[in-house]
Order: C-alpha cells, then sequence, then structure tokens
C-alpha cells in the first residue's frame, strides 16, 4: 500500500532553525512508523528558491542567484541529514523535473486563467498579496513591510471554486486538520474568495508562465506544484495521482490557507485528485519569545543536538506539545523532558532489565510461561503499535509517545512489584519468565520509539540482538541466547 507525506519546501532566505526541523522531524516519524508499519513510503522535502524574497536575499549577499541558491539548499539538505530525515526526494523548484512540472500544470489549469492588472500591496516576508484592510503602519500581518504593485498579471478564478471547496470540505472532514484550523478555513473561504493573481512581471527569479516570457510564474503556485513533481508528475501521471490520494501534507499554520484553499482549487481546475489530508502545526518561541535574528534568540538545530543529543531534541519536540499547537523551547523544559522521561523513565528501565541479565551471566533464557501478572504486561506490549496506530493516522504525534510512555510505566511498575533482584536471591525459578516478559516489552518499546529516535531505538535491539526493520518482528517469540552488555542511553542533563 502506498503512503506518502511532504514538509513543506523551505525559502532559503534564511539559515535552518528549529522549526524547520521541526516539521521535517514530524513528517520523518510519520513515515519511518508507515515503513515498519508496512506501507510503500514517498516522503518528500526540499527547497522553494523562486520569488522575489530569494532574489533579494542573493543581491544582498553579493551572489549569483544560482549559486546562492546551491548553497543555501545544501545548508536544508544539511539540517535533514543531521536531524536524520529518512526523505526519498528532496526536491529544489530550480530543477528542471520541476519546471516541466509546473508549466504543465499552469497549461492544465490555463481555462480558468485570465491576464487584468493587479492594483495593491505586496508582502514580500510572506510572498503575498495583502488588503489594504490588513496593513497597520505600513505592516502586513507578517510584520513585513507592504510594497505597492502595479502591474499586467494573470489571475486565477478562485472565486469560481468558493462552492466546491465548501462542498468538499464538508465531505471530507478530515481533510485539514487540526478541527480548529478547518473552522478556521471554512469562515475564510465563507467570507468570499477573490480571484488570485498568479504572475509577476517586474522581476524574472521565478518559472516563466507559458506562452507569455516576460512573466514569471507566482511564487506560491510554483511552490504548491513541488508536490506533483515529486510524486512523478508529468511523465508517470497515474502514479502520482495514486500518491496525491494518498499524501499527507505537514505544514505550518501560517501557511494553511495556501494549502487548503488554493491548492485543492489548482488541483479541481487541473482535474487532479485532491491530498488526504493537510495538517497544520503550531509555531515555536524561543525562551517566550518570537524567533527573531535581532533578538538572536533564533534556536539553531546544529547546537541544540550537539549539546542536547539528536534524539532527545526530537522526543523534546514531538513531546512538549500536542502536535497542531505552539509549543516553547527553552534550556529548561528540555532538560526537564531528558531527566525525566528519557534518563529516569525509558533509561532506567532498559538499565534495569539489561544490566540486571548482564550481571547474572548476560543470558536470557527464553520463558514463556508466565504468572498472571507477567502476561498481562507482555499481552499489553505485543498490543502497543495496534494501540499507537491510531494516533499517528491522526497525526497526534503527542499521544502516540504518550500510549508508549504507559507502556514504560507500566513495566517500571512490574520491575517494581515483582523485584527480579529478590527471585535472584531465592533462586526463584519464575526469574526467567519474568526477564523474559521484560524483554517483549523492551522489544514493543523499541518499536514505539524507533520512529521518533531511531538512533536509540537501535541501539535497544542491538542489546536484544534484534532487527528492528519490521513491526511483524514483534509478534516473535525471542529465543534463549547471550545478550551483549548494554551501554547508558541517556546522560542527566544538569
Ligand atoms: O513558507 N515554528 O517556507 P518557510 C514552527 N516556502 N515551524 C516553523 C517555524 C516556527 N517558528 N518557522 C518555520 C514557506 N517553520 C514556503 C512553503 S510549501 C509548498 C512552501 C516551519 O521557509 C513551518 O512548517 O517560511 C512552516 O510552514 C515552514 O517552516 C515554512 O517555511
Amino acid at each position: 500500500m502506498d503512503f506518502c507525506v511532504t514538509t513543506p519546501i523551505y525559502y532559503i532566505n534564511g539559515e535552518p532553525h528549529v522549526g524547520h526541523a521541526y516539521a521535517s522531524t514530524a513528517a520523518d516519524i510519520i513515515a519511518r512508523f508507515k515503513r515498519l508499519d508496512g506501507f510503500n513510503v514517498h516522503f518528500s522535502t526540499g527547497t522553494d528558491e523562486h520569488g522575489i524574497k530569494v532574489a533579494r536575499s542573493a543581491e544582498k549577499a553579493q551572489m549569483d542567484v544560482h549559486a546562492f541558491s546551491d548553497m543555501m539548499s545544501q545548508k536544508f539538505k544539511d539540517m535533514s541529514q543531521l536531524m536524520n530525515i529518512s526523505y526519498d526526494d528532496f526536491i529544489r523548484t530550480t530543477e528542471p523535473r520541476h519546471i516541466e512540472s509546473a508549466q504543465t500544470l499552469w497549461t492544465m489549469i490555463e481555462s480558468d486563467i485570465y491576464k487584468s492588472s493587479y492594483v495593491g500591496w505586496y508582502d514580500p516576508r510572506d510572498e503575498t498579496f495583502v488588503n489594504e484592510s490588513d496593513i497597520v503602519d505600513g505592516l502586513a500581518p507578517s510584520g513585513g513591510k507592504v510594497e505597492w504593485m502595479e502591474e499586467e498579471s494573470f489571475f486565477f478564478r478562485l472565486s469560481a471554486y468558493q462552492d466546491k471547496l465548501l462542498e468538499y470540505y464538508e465531505e471530507h472532514p478530515d481533510f485539514i486538520a487540526p478541527i480548529s484550523r478547518r473552522n478556521e478555513v471554512i469562515s475564510f473561504v465563507k467570507s468570499g474568495l477573490k480571484d488570485l493573481c498568479i504572475s509577476r512581471s517586474k522581476f524574472d527569479w521565478g518559472i516563466p508562465v507559458p506562452g507569455a516570457i516576460d512573466h514569471v510564474m507566482y511564487v506560491w503556485i510554483d511552490a504548491l506544484a513541488n508536490y506533483l513533481t515529486t510524486f512523478g508528475f508529468p511523465h508517470d501521471r497515474a502514479k502520482a495521482e495514486a500518491r496525491m490520494r494518498e499524501c499527507v501534507h505537514i505544514v505550518g499554520k501560517e501557511i494553511l490557507r495556501f494549502h487548503a484553499v488554493y491548492w485543492p482549487a489548482f488541483l479541481m481546475a487541473a482535474n487532479l485528485p485532491l491530498p488526504k489530508r493537510i495538517f497544520a502545526h503550531g509555531w515555536w518561541t524561543s525562551e517566550g519569545q518570537k524567533m527573531s535574528k535581532s533578538i538572536g534568540n533564533v534556536v539553531n538545530p546544529n547546537e541544540i543536538v550537539a549539546k542536547y543529543g539528536l534524539d532527545a531534541v526530537r522526543y523534546f519536540l514531538m513531546r512538549e506539545v500536542r502536535f497542531g499547537e505552539d509549543g516553547d523551547f527553552s534550556a529548561d523544559a528540555i532538560s526537564k523532558r531528558i531527566n525525566y522521561d528519557l534518563a529516569n523513565d525509558l533509561g532506567n528501565l532498559v538499565q534495569r532489565v539489561l544490566a540486571f541479565i548482564q550481571k547474572r551471566d548476560g543470558f536470557l533464557r527464553a520463558d514463556y510461561n508466565f504468572s498472571e501478572s507477567a502476561k498481562i504486561l507482555v499481552d499489553h506490549a505485543r498490543e502497543l503499535i495496534a494501540k499507537v496506530r491510531p494516533y499517528i493516522d491522526k497525526q497526534d504525534l503527542h499521544g502516540a509517545l504518550d500510549t508508549i510512555w504507559g507502556l514504560v510505566t507500566e513495566s517500571n511498575k512490574f520491575v517494581n512489584d515483582v523485584k527480579p533482584w529478590e527471585l535472584a536471591k531465592k533462586n526463584d525459578p519464575q526469574l526467567d519468565s519474568v526477564l523474559t516478559a521484560l524483554c517483549e516489552s523492551l522489544k514493543s518499546i523499541a518499536f514505539g520509539i524507533s520512529p521518533f529516535m531511531p538512533g536509540t531505538a537501535a541501539k535497544i535491539f542491538g542489546f536484544l540482538n534484534l532487527k528492528g526493520h519490521s513491526f511483524d518482528e514483534i509478534q516473535n517469540n525471542f529465543e534463549s541466547q547471550k545478550l551483549p552488555a548494554p551501554t547508558p542511553l541517556f546522560p542527566k542533563e544538569k
């Protein structure tokens, strides 16, 4: 079965920061879970390289815009590598395959395009047209300075799609998530859609409009088309359509309107299928303040990964706030999560069980004659993925972690109740089945955390001599064997 997940493609006018790392990590977790669950996954990310903002940044850096794009796009690739993002495709909008795809999309919606002139305000920071009524002291809602624009442009007949969109949202209640955001989109569309200006002619850093070379496409139509490109459009249209139907777009809340209103309208106009879902996640602040270069509080992924470790950062981002809500990145909050959840709960459980086995003689003697309480633990362990799956399918990554931590807590309680060290002292024959039950639980926990903390899961798989490639392995019993000595997973933060 096919499954697709995408991140936004990032603007390359600035350095990657924790917000980009967040969106990519969330999509990565979903992709990894689906792969372990047997799906044929296509996971794409990339960079959005055209538009006035990028052209100006290149100018400011006194660089040729192509060289500037190569340099900046590489930084986002590096960020993906740093965060262990398992993308299948990294798409750049300056690639020939994308230019062809965006131009093909344009020609497919041409019957809804007309020429007119745009007279009004533009916000280069958000690459968006702004209503007079939304401007306060010369600033757009993004905080960017608006510019007056008067150009002959092409327009897309968005107004013709108002009712079709509302009908679609009604018939597909899961199309936009979370629900609060869905309601915002519906009220926006109900308040009336105006036709959308979709070309620019005052600069040329963009994809030429087919048949009108003095115009380049508005950067958002170019950017949205990236999803089709990565799915194989226009050459393998059947595959691209199949992938689109199974696709979840992960986006930040500030770009939901582009994805939930403009994008479906373009796809409807082109007679192409719509994605399965658009999930809008929240925004991160840093130590309680909006991240900004001038305050100097922008959270740099390189620095936090070096300081806290990759898996701790990935865990923190997903655990600190429910996916969809805003979060605050603070040194205090991440240290607490590392100490309590990772070192005390998870790390301690793994050590208690595996260091105990090592101290004995390093042998796991598989014994499946469980006592009542051990059987309950193993049943819960083997049901873990079935319980986590619905959360992943609604992109509730926080709920998924909560469920996994339920088993961590239950396992720690089992150790406290059963006291293996006392069983050992008494030479109690139940000890082997108790340790087997705990290894079963560690196996399920390792599979559960694997999408979130792939490195940590790989260590636990190693301690248990497991491959860790598919959730199917959970149902196999352990064989009696010598286990390698475990090493600590998470050092405590001061
Ligand atoms: O909007 N907190 O690119 P972009 C959380 N190129 N997430 C954040 C964040 C923050 N403080 N800052 C950024 C664009 N993000 C377009 C997208 S898609 C066809 C085109 C994340 O570089 C969030 O996911 O401004 C946001 O939507 C994305 O980065 C936008 O990055």
